[in-house]
């Protein structure tokens, strides 16, 4: 028998790290670092304009349910938009963690029933058609946090 805590896992589970997404400025110049310097190869492409990024995924590696994991590379199109702020007021850098689930409603549903503040009432449109949800940075470490399900 366990000593643990009662502290279940969340029904549904995240199962991957899906991406660390990176604010940048330029992102042709910023995909030209990771290809350069580790070989990673963009695998999409596209501008999300509900949320305001023109972006890139780079494969890193395969994950076990299935999944892979991405580097993504955010360029703001508007100066009122997330990442547009995250770099006025920090520069480049980390702006997000995104974990991979096979159930974003729930396990969002989840999350929210323990206090921490989703900032999605509904999953929105993410990266290649996927469905994501963020959380509050300041209700998770300090971490702005996305959960993910891909389209596949
Ligand atoms: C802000 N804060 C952060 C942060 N952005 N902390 C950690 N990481 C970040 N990226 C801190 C900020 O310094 C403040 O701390 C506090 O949170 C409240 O900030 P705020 O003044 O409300 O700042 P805003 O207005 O920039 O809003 C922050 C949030 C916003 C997180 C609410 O950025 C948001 O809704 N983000 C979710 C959407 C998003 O980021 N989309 C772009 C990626 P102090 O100063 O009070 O201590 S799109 C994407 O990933 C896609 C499409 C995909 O994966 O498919
Ligand atoms: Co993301």
């Amino acid at each position: 028998m366990s000593n643990a805590p009662d502290r279940a896992a969340p029904v549904p589970a995240a199962t991957r790290l899906d991406h660390v997404g990176i604010a940048c400025r330029d992102l042709d110049a910023s995909i030209e670092f990771y290809r350069s310097t580790y070989g990673f190869e963009v695998e999409h492409e596209e501008v999300n304009e509900e949320q305001g990024v023109r972006e890139a995924m780079l494969r890193v590696n395969g994950a076990d349910d299935g999944g892979a994991t991405y580097l993504q590379l955010l360029e703001p199109t508007r100066p009122d938009s997330p990442v547009a702020r995250f770099l006025e007021r920090n520069g480049e850098g980390v702006h997000h963690i995104a974990f991979g689930t096979g159930d974003v409603a729930g396990l969002a549903a989840g999350v929210g029933g323990r206090g921490v503040r989703v900032l999605d009432a509904e999953p929105r449109r993410g990266t290649a058609g996927s469905r994501i949800v963020f959380l509050h940075p300041k209700d998770c470490g300090g971490v702005l946090t996305e959960l993910v399900q891909s389209a596949h």
